[in-house]
């Protein structure tokens, strides 16, 4: 009996799978297995060999039972552990990088001034880039034999034939802007206008659409000095240091007087550092506003003046990051700019927003 017990419990602990175990259960168990034969001879047996042979293979059944269920729950246990270390998934892979649209480096920059003047109590005005030849040149004081006006510079839609209406323009400046915001909420008003402008030239220093941001401002009493107030403080906050600033004396059809203005900076290894040295560049053109202007936009010049200014987005754009083309901006491939510190192109901008992107 014990050699019995020995052999199936040595069978059943060498099953490798669920299969040769089953087999092996038959084989001890089963209707016609060693063991169940064996049982049915207790039969044959007197009763006394019986009241030993009878509890003992009751105990041996049971015990190969036991023996049985154990090697199956262990087989499985095995199998799926196999199962686990062949499905196994890395989730700390890193997942591929995901192509996504950024804002544009003249975008980030029209944000970071406006943000400067909204500081100041500047609201932002917005208006069409077609504009009638009113709004862009006559209630500017700009007459009709400008050179401004002439066909080189302006881009002129056509009419249909036999329509001889004067054409509409491409606006050649964001003015036409701030005259539809005066005539619309008169005086006082504190207004900058950022927006594409239009222009037919094209080399180094000129693209045909490029980016302007004018500020002006009516009071009863505004007068240069806050002018230059505003435009150092702007400077300052837009270039991270201190920037010093110089009025030339100008002409502008649509200020008086008009001043053309400068800031400090230097050349350092071929490139211009802004803020103070031995050099001036020039950023934008200012000066208060004409009576001509005030009057053609309904604001009564003998009780309100202010003053105005222009600069180019593109321009200033360049001279905070470097950037030694304009004409690289409008390039598609704008990878390049991250040499210059345009962070948010290395972020993913989700719709809907996402923290941390700009
Ligand atoms: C420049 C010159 C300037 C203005 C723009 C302006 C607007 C109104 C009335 C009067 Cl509504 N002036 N704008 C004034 C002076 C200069 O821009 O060289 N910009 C790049």
């Amino acid at each position: 009996m014990s050699d019995l017990r020995a052999s199936w419990l040595e069978r059943i602990g060498g099953a490798s799978d669920e299969a040769t175990l089953e087999e092996v259960r038959v084989a001890a168990l089963g209707k016609k297995g060693e063991v169940s034969l064996k049982m049915r001879e207790l039969g044959k047996m007197t009763p006394e060999e019986r009241q030993t042979a009878g509890p003992a293979l009751n105990a041996l059944k049971d015990e190969l039972n036991a023996a049985l269920g154990a090697r199956k729950a262990s087989l499985a246990d095995a199998a799926l552990e196999e199962r686990l270390k062949s499905e196994w998934l890395d989730m700390s892979l890193s997942p591929r990088p995901v192509r996504a649209g950024t804002i544009h480096p003249i975008s980030q920059v029209t944000e970071e001034v406006t943000a400067i003047f909204a500081d100041m109590g500047f609201a932002v005005a917005e208006g069409p880039q077609i504009e009638t030849d009113w709004y862009n040149f006559d209630a500017l004081n700009i007459p009709g034999h400008h050179p401004a006006r002439a066909e080189m510079d302006t881009f002129y839609m056509s009419r249909k034939e036999g329509d001889n209406r004067p054409p509409h323009v491409l606006r050649t400046h964001t003015s036409p802007v701030q005259i539809r915001s005066l005539e619309a909420s008169g005086a006082p008003t504190r207004i900058i206008c950022p927006g594409r402008v239009y222009r037919a030239d094209y080399d180094q220093t000129h693209t045909p659409m490029f980016h302007q941001i004018e500020g002006l401002a009516i009071d009863s009493d505004i007068s240069m000095a806050n002018l230059k107030w505003v435009l150092e403080e702007f400077f300052t906050a837009y270039f991270g240091t201190k920037v010093n600033t110089r009025f030339r004396a100008s002409h502008f059809p649509f200020t008086e007087p008009s001043a053309e203005v400068d800031i400090q900076c230097s050349w350092v290894d071929g490139q211009v550092r802004v803020g103070e040295g031995d050099g001036w560049l020039e950023v934008l053109g200012s000066g208060m506003v004409h009576p001509n202007v005030l009057r053609a936009a309904g604001v009564d010049p003998d009780e309100w003046q202010g003053f105005a200014f222009g600069m180019g987005i593109d321009r200033i754009a360049m001279l905070k990051y470097g950037i030694p083309d304009l004409r690289a901006f409008f390039d598609s491939d704008l990878r390049w700019l991250r040499n210059y510190g345009f962070a948010s192109l290395d972020m993913p901008t989700v719709h809907g927003g996402m923290s941390g992107a700009a």
